[in-house]
């Protein structure tokens, strides 16, 4: 008996762990697209499920939590073998994850991290969110060294971990530095549209001369603002410095013109660590850490963006 269980053991050894992922299915609750860096990971995870076979169903919620709910319910129905969840919000999960820890089926958190105990998700794969914000917040205090700074903030969703813990990074990033003044901050929803809207009402109540920098949670937001501070007469990236999060090829198009001044990237793919822990999971019950992070880095002027943004294009942009 020892023998024959040694030699399954060994065969299955030789069993790549991709090839364990073939005849698994995957729901992804998914966000919306409601910015470039989401098109681009819902593209990443797309190719990501059919490189490793697995079948992927995806549900896009239109930036709606009710809708993200509906699509989870609708995976435990059809017995997935795991579910991906990026939460718009960071509350009002519990009920559906217990459903889903009910059928065992596990949860794998992407981009995005929710307040619920954190036994009713396998783990979240995300950047340091609040990192993020502290690292914008150096840049700039750095960036200014010492003079006067009255900044705008466009924050993210209301809500969503990436507002929450980006607003306090931030603040951390410019806490030794009096002279750097958060004056007006507003949710832009993390789109260019909103950012746009909400720039333009920046600089109607502050007047475009009074605003030093402004700090957007995403690229989008701070792509529309641009426009906002083009179209009020101002040249974006002198007149107001711009630093945001993502690291989305326009965001690199904006600096090369001089019109956005530094960005933090994010990975777009997060979902090759989920589907990495899922096949070691299904080979033998590997449980893997409650957090995987990703990686972010800091982009300049001083950096080759022409070479960034052609790079970006090729990774699913
Ligand atoms: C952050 C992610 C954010 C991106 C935005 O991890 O959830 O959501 O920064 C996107 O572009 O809307």
């Amino acid at each position: 008996m020892k023998l024959k269980s040694t030699l399954l053991a060994s065969t299955m050894a030789l069993v790549p762990l991709s090839a364990l992922a073939a005849d698994k299915t995957v729901g992804f609750s998914q966000i919306g697209s409601e910015s470039g860096w989401r098109a681009a990971e819902t593209t990443v995870t797309k190719q990501q499920a059919e490189e490793r076979g697995i079948d992927l169903k995806f549900a896009d919620a239109q930036q709606k939590q009710e809708n993200q709910i509906k699509a989870v319910r609708s995976f435990i129905a059809q017995g997935v073998d795991a579910i991906l969840l990026a939460p718009v919000v960071a509350t009002g999960w519990d009920s559906v994850l217990e459903e889903a820890q009910d059928a065992e089926i596990p949860v794998i958190l992407l981009d995005r991290t929710v307040d619920a105990p954190d036994d009713l998700y396998m783990t979240a794969v995300t950047s340091d969110l609040v990192h993020e914000g502290e690292v914008a917040g150096n840049w700039l205090q750095d960036e200014m060294a010492g003079a006067d700074c009255r900044v705008v903030e466009l924050q993210g969703t209301t809500g969503s971990s990436p507002a929450i813990d980006r607003k306090k990074g931030f603040e951390m990033g410019i806490e030794d530095a009096p002279n750097i003044e958060i004056v007006r901050s507003q949710t832009g929803d993390f789109t260019r549209a909103q950012g746009k809207v909400v720039m333009e009402s920046f600089l109607k109540a502050e007047g475009a001369e009074n605003i030093c920098a402004l700090y957007a949670h995403n690229d989008d937001m701070a792509v529309g603002a641009i426009q906002a501070i083009k179209e009020a007469g101002a040249t974006p990236g002198t007149d107001i410095k711009i630093v945001s999060i993502d690291s989305v090829p326009d965001i690199h198009l904006a600096m090369l013109a001089g019109e956005a001044n530094a960005t933090v990237e994010l990975t777009p793919n997060m979902a090759g660590p989920a589907f990495d822990v899922l096949e070691a999971y299904w080979a033998d019950g590997t449980m893997p850490p409650k957090w995987i992070q990703t990686e972010s880095k800091l982009y300049t002027l001083e950096d080759d963006n022409q070479a960034i943004y052609d790079n970006k294009k090729s990774l699913g942009y």
